[in-house]
């Protein structure tokens, strides 16, 4: 009985040999162990052993049912394998190493954002964080921007329904939402959250629904930034500004102020520079950001008591400073992900 056992093994493990695919796996698997398998069959034979046989005959049975059972699973890993091989077209051998070690870099809007920020860092700015859904209010009505103010015009973007829930980014009424067309509401929701003294700086995505062109993206990065004190003038958004300038962009760069119109600033300015060391772009006027006074209105929207505070704002555009930084000369190239634009920055 033992030998019809041990011919048993001997035979799944010669048939298993010629199983390719898993249907004839399981054809064969069934001739062995199913309800009419060898294996099945020599199982039900112990009934008719005398009692002192059946004990050892069953223990004999366990281990066979493990030596198939091992057989069984070798041959299905085999297919596995075969079949995993076949679908990637090559074989694999995962224990080869890698052909050329892979060496991943910052992409450059992540340098030119953190080049940014770490100068206001060391100046005691802290990063603040704002939702990229906003509600109408924070967008817009706070930053002193009613419903019916033309510079919301240059400011279109993706409104969500009303009843859109959005787990707790709190909103004063049911405005409407929206994809944030700036990253000034963090302005907002930085003096409801926090008191005065404060210096943030808030980087992020925002959304506008601009035609995309060289220098145009209908979503892309902005930073702001926010100083709040007592006794703040233009002369300190000037200085923090002028230092910030010539930490990215040399020494020797100059700025100046223009004249410019933000409803939540007053006065407003564009800030422009020129250096020396930029490549095609050395000593051109460059625009690179809006700025100005926190106008009072926004403190009193925000409950900030504007007869003690004052203030400066600004935002810069990511995308803008990385181009002058690299010398990319069309927006798209930042987020075409072509690894011959991007490794030039590794
Ligand atoms: C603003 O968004 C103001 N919130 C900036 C500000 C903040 C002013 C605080 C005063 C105080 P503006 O629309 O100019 O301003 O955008 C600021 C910068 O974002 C631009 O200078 C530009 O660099 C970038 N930007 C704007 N639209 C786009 C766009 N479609 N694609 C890429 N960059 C853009």
């Amino acid at each position: 009985m033992s030998d019809s056992l041990e011919n048993i093994v001997a035979q799944t493990a010669q048939g298993l040999e010629a199983v390719r695919t898993r249907p004839e796996f399981e054809a064969f698997k069934a001739t062995v162990m199913g309800p009419n398998g060898s294996f099945t069959a020599s199982r039900k034979l112990i009934g008719t052993l005398p009692n002192d046989q059946k004990k050892a005959f069953g223990q004999r049975l366990n281990e066979v049912k493990e030596q198939i059972e091992a057989l069984l699973s070798q041959s299905l890993g085999r297919i596995e394998e075969a079949e995993l091989a076949a679908s990637l077209g090559v074989p694999v051998d995962v224990t080869l190493p890698c052909p050329e070690p892979v060496r991943g870099s910052l992409h450059p809007l992540t340098q030119a954002r953190e080049q940014i920020t770490g100068v206001f860092r060391r100046l005691g700015f802290s990063v603040a964080e704002g939702p990229e859904i906003e509600s109408d209010w924070y967008c817009f009505e706070a930053l002193n921007v009613p419903a019916d103010h033309p510079a919301r015009d240059m400011q279109d973007t993706y409104f969500l329904p009303k009843e859109t829930r959005l787990g707790n980014i709190t909103r004063v009424g049911d405005e409407p939402w929206l994809m944030r067309t700036h990253t000034s509401p963090v302005q907002i929701r930085t003096l409801l959250a926090e008191k005065p003294p404060l210096r943030i700086i808030s980087p992020g995505r925002c959304f506008r629904r601009d035609a995309v062109d060289a220098t145009h993206s209908a979503n892309f990065h902005q930073i702001e930034g926010l100083y709040v004190d007592k006794h703040v003038t233009v002369r300190d958004l000037k200085a923090v500004l002028d230092h910030f300038v010539r930490e990215v962009f040399g020494p020797k760069s100059e700025t100046r102020l223009r004249p410019s119109f933000f409803p939540f600033t007053e006065p407003s300015f564009e800030m422009d520079f020129r250096s020396p060391n930029l490549g095609r772009l050395s000593n051109k006027w460059l625009e690179i950001m809006g700025c100005g006074m926190v106008d009072p209105e926004v403190f009193r929207h925000c409950k900030v008591d504007d007869s003690e505070w004052s203030g400066f704002a600004f935002g810069l555009g990511v995308e803008r400073i990385a181009m002058i930084l690299t010398g990319a000369d069309d927006i798209r190239q930042f987020y075409a992900n072509d690894l011959r634009f991007l490794r030039q920055f590794a």
